[in-house]
């Protein structure tokens, strides 16, 4: 079933010239970019789209860093695409959850700074599209 998935480059990624990385991996993997924009959020955005962290003891330094400078929102499409790219980005904590091999397994080091977003449920990527697009 296709589906479409919100995709962050936070600005760690934006910073150092990972972009193009991520893009190439989400096409070799078969899907597709259906829309594509680099921005700096405003702290309202970045609020709503975190919503669910709100009382977790890293919100103030998560909403900080999500803001700290461009990042690139792609609204990813293809089979499964939600779960796909989860499978790509790897687990949360790049160095304990996350394989080599996948894009924080492979470029980052620190939780916070792991590099790219994905929707993590269907309702979540309704939800997160709607902001971001
Ligand atoms: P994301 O929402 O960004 O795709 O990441 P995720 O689902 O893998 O992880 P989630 O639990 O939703 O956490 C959201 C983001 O908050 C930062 N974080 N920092 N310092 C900490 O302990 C901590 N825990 C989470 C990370 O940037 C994480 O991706
Ligand atoms: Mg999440």
């Amino acid at each position: 079933m296709t589906e479409r998935t919100l995709v962050l480059v936070k600005p760690d990624g934006v910073k150092r010239g990972l972009v193009g990385e991520v893009i190439s991996r989400i096409e070799a993997k078969g899907l597709t970019l259906a829309a594509l924009e680099l921005r700096t959020v405003e702290r309202s955005v970045a609020e709503e789209h975190y919503a669910e962290h709100k009382d977790k003891p890293f919100f103030g330094d998560l909403l900080e860093f999500i803001t700290s400078g461009p990042l690139v929102a792609i609204a990813v499409e293809g089979p499964r695409a939600i779960a796909a790219f989860r499978q790509l980005a790897g687990g949360t904590d790049p160095v304990e959850k996350a394989a080599p091999g996948t894009i924080r397994g492979d470029y980052a080091l620190e939780t916070q700074f792991n590099l790219v977003h994905g929707s993590d449920s269907p309702e979540s990527a309704e939800r997160e599209l709607k902001l971001w697009f």
